[in-house]
């Protein structure tokens, strides 16, 4: 519906004084951005967001990415206006208290129309990314009756100075990736001061270089905001707006400068801008005809999602997707033939081919699987049959070629998880995870299904040393909350790691995959590695001792456990191919595993630290410094790593 900025300017007025006066309360948060958006906002959700405010999870919705999350004040005030069911006003009320679902970043599992949760600068739009990648991918899949939508993004000066904003822009220019439109809070302004303190990049020149889309306009006249945006939306390419804004506008004496980015303005500035906008209301007051019209404005998207309903209820393949869009996984992915071929036929493999083998047979039945490498395709095994390229001339493509971009990666993943209907994963090297490790961590807390695939596990990755040997990467990851870390030591364990992954659509998880063949240590179908770890060895004589190991050191651990049992002691071997399920076991079971009255060794070639939470006093055998450059045996001989050398030391302290 379009308005006249007679109407337009109170309502973008409500969303200042909400901003304002939520974070006066709260006595924290950010003004500055929500005031200096509240126009182009206003604009976007009046005339231009596809959505309903009845329906947040309807799957054919416009999404609204709010990259700077500093400015949640901004989304807050706008579902509020438009009659989302949540936050009420009483949330806004406590924006920033315990009890409120209005917390001072927004997050995506507190409140159904907040898409994804944003605060890291750049990650928001690179997650959009994502987004756009779902929405053209199940377009292709579905078709325009079902899916046809468009990724609405706002960010700031930050989101665009990050460094993952080359990676999430080049991915998304190459991918044309047309849905996509960026409204850039053009303020010229961030925490230290003027933006000319530390950047004097022509933005819009760079964002044209990488085939986009560039426009600007005046943030605050409302006609030449919805012109920009009309020109984003029906270019082919991806489109960056520069709405060049004024910070905090509203609060006379403050605004345009730095101060207003993350402060309250207090009572005497909340006054004057009061006076200035002409607002008259109470505080988390919104006058009755400006609220009438912020709820008849989502009249469009009503409309637009009754459509799509008629269409849906016609289509043969909107129960398809309703399943996808779910999360559920079909009833046959295609694990327990796959895992009975392994029984007949036990291989002797890295665990990224046997990965590589699990994964020919997933994607095979679970169609919503997008794979993907940050480079290193045939490193990370991560390529099947079933995955055709995902390329602007075929979105249909279920195997992405990222580029050497791994956190920009790891954020589309999220994004595509977020968006719904698709089940990403994607690999690089696991010493690379640092590249992407905040989205890591954004996927945990997220509670998406993302799945990593980190290859190149340990110092058995051999000749290429120390930059490329992962020590303490598998420990640090296992210190993410909500995230599930696997390190299989087979192609049994491999497959039970994919299919426990993939069955826990609530939390990401990594998998952490050998270079180096390893020998099958399981034999049977029994989903052991459920429990995170399981007795794999049972000592034959009395038992002395309990070896833990992960993934390739399991196969060391059982030879150290066969030269105690010739010397008459008495060792069980646990494989842990997940610590997060293990720690989630009952006591009775863990404590079976891990008897009080047995030495505990634990076996991993990574750092030590950690283990001491199952072996207490016991022996943890690992590597705590840098690795070295050679041939695979001699690294494992070097660090120790060998049961000729780890025999003796469990010698020394059982007799
Ligand atoms: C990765 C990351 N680094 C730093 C911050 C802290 N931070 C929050 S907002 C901000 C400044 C952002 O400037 P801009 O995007 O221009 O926002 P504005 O001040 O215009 O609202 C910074 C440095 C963050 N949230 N994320
Ligand atoms: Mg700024």
């Amino acid at each position: 519906m379009t308005r006249d900025s007679t109407a337009l300017a109170p309502m973008a007025n409500a969303i200042r004084a909400l901003a304002m006066d939520a974070v006066q309360a709260a006595n924290s948060g950010h003004p500055g951005m929500p005031m200096g958006m509240a126009d182009v906002a206003t604009v976007l959700w009046t005339q231009f967001l596809k959505h309903d405010p009845a329906a947040p999870n309807w799957s054919d919705r416009d999404r609204f990415i709010l990259s700077a999350g500093h400015g949640s004040m901004l989304i807050y005030a706008l579902l509020h206006l438009t009659g989302y069911e949540s936050p009420t006003m009483e949330d806004i009320r406590k924006f920033r208290q315990i009890d409120s679902v209005c917390a001072g970043h927004p997050e995506n599992f507190l409140i159904p129309g907040v898409e994804l949760t944003t605060g890291p600068l750049g990650q928001g739009l690179a997650m959009a990314v994502g987004f756009a990648m779902a929405e053209r991918h199940l377009n292709a899949q579905f078709g325009n009756d079902l899916v046809d939508h468009h990724t609405w993004v706002v960010a700031g000066d930050g989101c665009l100075m990050e460094g993952i904003n080359h990676e999430a822009v080049g991915l998304a220019g190459t991918l044309k990736l047309g849905r996509l439109n960026v409204l850039w809070d053009d303020n010229k302004i961030t925490i230290d001061g003027d933006t000319s303190l530390s950047t004097t990049e022509d933005i819009l020149g760079r964002y044209a270089a990488s085939g986009w889309h560039v426009t600007s306009c005046d943030g605050h006249d409302f006609a030449d905001i919805a012109r920009a945006l009309s020109e984003a939306k029906a270019d082919p390419r991806p489109s960056l707006v520069a709405c060049r804004t004024i910070i905090g506008k509203g609060a006379p004496n403050k605004q345009g400068g730095h101060n207003v980015h993350g402060a309250p303005l207090g009572a005497d500035e909340i006054a004057a801008a009061r006076e200035y906008l002409g607002w008259t209301s109470a505080p988390f007051e919104v006058p009755a005809d400006i609220l009438a019209n912020w709820r008849s404005s989502a009249e469009l998207g009503k409309n637009a999602r009754a459509e799509w309903e008629k269409r849906a209820a016609a289509n043969p393949q909107a129960a398809e997707l309703a399943r996808r869009m779910a999360g559920d996984l079909p009833a046959e992915t295609g694990f327990d033939a796959y895992v009975q071929s392994l029984i007949a036929n036990p291989p002797k493999v890295a665990t990224r081919k046997s990965s590589e083998m699990a994964l020919e047979a997933f994607t095979a039945n679970v169609l919503e699987m997008v794979g993907g490498s940050a480079d290193l395709t045939g490193s990370n095994n991560t390529k099947t049959k079933s995955t055709a390229p995902f390329t602007p001339d075929s979105y249909d493509g279920r195997y992405v070629y990222y580029g050497i971009r791994e956190f920009g990666m790891a954020a589309a993943m999220n994004g595509m998880a977020l968006h719904g209907g698709i089940i990403p994963y994607g690999g690089t090297f696991l010493v690379f995870s640092d590249y992407c490790r905040n989205a890591v961590r954004m996927s945990a807390l997220q509670h998406v299904r993302a799945i990593y695939v980190f290859t190149h596990d340990s110092i058995g990755l051999g000749e290429d040393g120390p930059t490329h040997q992962p020590v303490e990467h598998v420990m640090s990851l296992r210190m993410i909350p909500n995230l599930l870390v696997f390190r299989p030591a087979d192609a049994i364990e491999t497959a039970e790691a994919w299919a426990l992954a993939l069955a826990n659509k609530d939390r990401p998880s990594v998998l952490a995959l050998t270079r180096q063949n390893l020998p099958p240590v399981r034999f049977d179908s029994e989903m052991k590695s459920a429990k995170g770890a399981y007795r794999l060895v049972t000592a034959s004589a009395a038992r002395k001792v309990v070896l833990l190991a992960t993934g390739s050191e399991v196969e060391v651990a059982m030879k150290v456990a066969a030269s105690l049992e010739e010397k008459g002691l008495g060792a069980d071997v646990v494989s842990v191919p997940c610590w997060e399920l293990f720690d989630e076991q009952d006591a009775a079971y863990k404590a079976d595993l891990l008897p009080a009255d047995a030495l505990k060794v634990s076996i991993e070639a990574g750092v030590t630290l950690g283990w001491q939470k199952y072996i207490g006093d016991g022996l943890s055998i690992g590597i705590d410094t840098f690795g070295a450059s050679a041939p695979i045996d001699v690294l494992y001989d070097h660090f120790g790593i060998t049961a000729e050398k780890i025999v003796p030391q469990i010698l020394s302290r059982v007799s």
